[in-house]
């Protein structure tokens, strides 16, 4: 502006100063993984003024996990469970980051990312620029709005997702049953049987309302979701299958009642003052659509957690990287929409950026939850046609699980119901090293009699 006749007019009339903040490194996203990836930023000598996290959630980085679990309880509270506590590691509050000299711009909504141009803008204007980029966007929930539902945009109908939703559902419990109300969860998933078990355990009538023909399909056998399902009768909760969701009706823009083909086809109606709708998840994508390549919905990465451009890294639900598949070999780009992904792949992008070299991300897949005293987890694959060995007394329903056999017997996955941390040690170990068992004559008895067995 000092040498240039037309810059000086161009700077003068601008509306705006720019000013441009740049990072050595920027993670997009302040999701759980963000935190993780600090971690290990910060375990490798990160210094003061090299890293910064930008995200729109008015919080650091937490375990996300606990919202559709102990939060719904009472148990869980910010900052009792910020990242990493969830692997029994350091609790980072706002103050470690500000103490490591980490920049966190919390409720800050990126609006454009030029990947080109290493830059970052914000929604208020803010604009900076980056050597390395991590993008950690992950996913929001998929919304039944987005398929034209008549009424789903009443009040009342709740969707889970992060502290904002789980506190507005926490608020709508407890008038809910001030009004004795009644409770409706769609979808019968992870969201839908979490949630479920949550407002059951909060003394709410609850219907779970979804169009398959057992609870968590995609990954339970019919015998192993019959088990929870008398859990959830014994607790009082009632499930409707093969439903599908046609609309809400309510009152002064709040829900009154939810709306449904039965099985047969006939309409139905269920009187609900609370909906929790919990249909899946939707990658955030959309900020790179043209400017990296995507496969399975999200941002392909490699085994490095490195996308299409130079510098720019995708971590947890966004990212999907090649994963060979237990059962039958074969790579495929894949995501996993699960935290123990969002940690180490966290971890590796981190390991990456600092020149570490790690071995190319070797995951194997792994899943988990807990409904009312329940708990359970799963390691691999569950494919359809595997032979399928169940074990254990699904009457006391205390110990049991299921055995997935694919090709030449070699175990592909593994389901264990109230096992110890030993079990699950053997059972993850039993599969990642695809363990030959014979479908016939194997001893199936207790929970830990498999285990003894492998
Ligand atoms: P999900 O995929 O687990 O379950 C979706 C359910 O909704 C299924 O039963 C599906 O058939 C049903 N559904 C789909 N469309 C429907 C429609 N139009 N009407 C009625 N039902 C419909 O997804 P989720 O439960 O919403 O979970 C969201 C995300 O959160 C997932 O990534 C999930 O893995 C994650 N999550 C994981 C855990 C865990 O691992 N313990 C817990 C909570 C959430
Ligand atoms: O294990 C889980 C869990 O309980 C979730 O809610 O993974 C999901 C993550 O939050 C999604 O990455």
């Amino acid at each position: 502006r000092d040498c240039c006749p037309k810059a000086r007019e161009l700077y003068v009339e601008a509306p705006f100063s720019i000013a441009m903040t740049t990072y050595k490194i920027i993670i997009l996203g302040g999701g759980n993984a963000s935190g993780y990836a600090a971690r290990t930023f910060v375990e490798n000598g990160l210094k003061a003024g090299e890293l910064a996290i930008v995200t729109e959630e008015p919080y650091c980085a937490y375990e996300r996990p606990a919202l559709s679990k102990g939060y719904l309880l009472g148990a869980a509270r910010l900052p009792g469970f910020h990242t990493c506590v969830g692997v029994g590691g350091e609790r980072q509050a706002p103050e470690w980051y500000t103490e490591k000299g980490i920049t966190y711009l919390t409720s800050s909504r990126v609006a454009k990312a030029d990947l080109a141009n290493k830059a970052l803008t914000l929604e208020d204007g803010e604009a900076l620029s980056y050597e390395q980029l991590i993008i950690a966007t992950g996913a929001r929930p998929v919304k039944l709005t987005e398929f034209g539902v008549p009424g789903a945009d009443l009040g009342g109908i709740h969707y889970l997702r992060d502290v904002r939703d789980a506190d507005d559902l926490v608020a709508a419990m407890a008038a809910a049953k001030e009004a004795g109300g009644k409770a409706a969860v769609v979808g019968g998933g992870y969201i839908g049987m979490e949630v479920a078990a949550g407002l059951a355990a909060n003394g709410l009538a609850v219907t779970i309302v979804f169009p398959e023909d057992r609870l968590l399909s995609r990954l339970l056998t019919p015998q192993l979701a019959a088990v929870y399902e008398r859990l959830y009768d014994a607790k009082g909760v009632k499930m409707i299958k093969g439903a599908k969701v046609t609309g809400f009706d309510g009152a002064d823009g709040k829900v009154a009642s939810l709306k449904y083909t039965d099985a047969s086809g006939t309409p139905q109606q269920l009187d609900s003052s609370l909906v929790v709708v919990g249909v899946g998840a939707r990658p955030n994508v959309e900020l790179f659509l043209g400017q990296l390549e995507m496969a399975a919905g999200g941002i392909k990465v490699d085994g490095q957690m490195a996308t299409s451009v130079p510098g720019v890294y995708a971590i947890g639900d966004v990212a999907a990287f090649p994963l060979t598949s237990v059962a039958t070999g074969q790579v495929a780009h894949v995501r996993q929409e699960h935290v123990t992904h969002c940690r180490t792949s966290a971890a590796q992008a981190a390991k990456a950026i600092l020149g570490l070299s790690p071995p190319s991300y070797d995951y194997l897949p792994y899943f988990y939850s807990r409904v009312f005293a329940l708990s359970w987890v799963f390691y691999g694959e569950a494919p359809s046609d595997a032979t399928t060995l169940h074990f254990g007394d699904t009457d006391e329903a205390k110990c049991f699980g299921c055995l997935w056999l694919g090709a030449g017997g070699k175990l592909v996955g593994a389901f264990l119901e109230g096992g110890s941390a030993d079990d699950a040690a053997v059972l993850k170990a039993a599969v990642a090293a695809r363990l030959a068992l014979p479908a016939e004559g194997l001893e199936v008895g207790s929970g830990s009699a498999v285990v003894a067995h492998l």
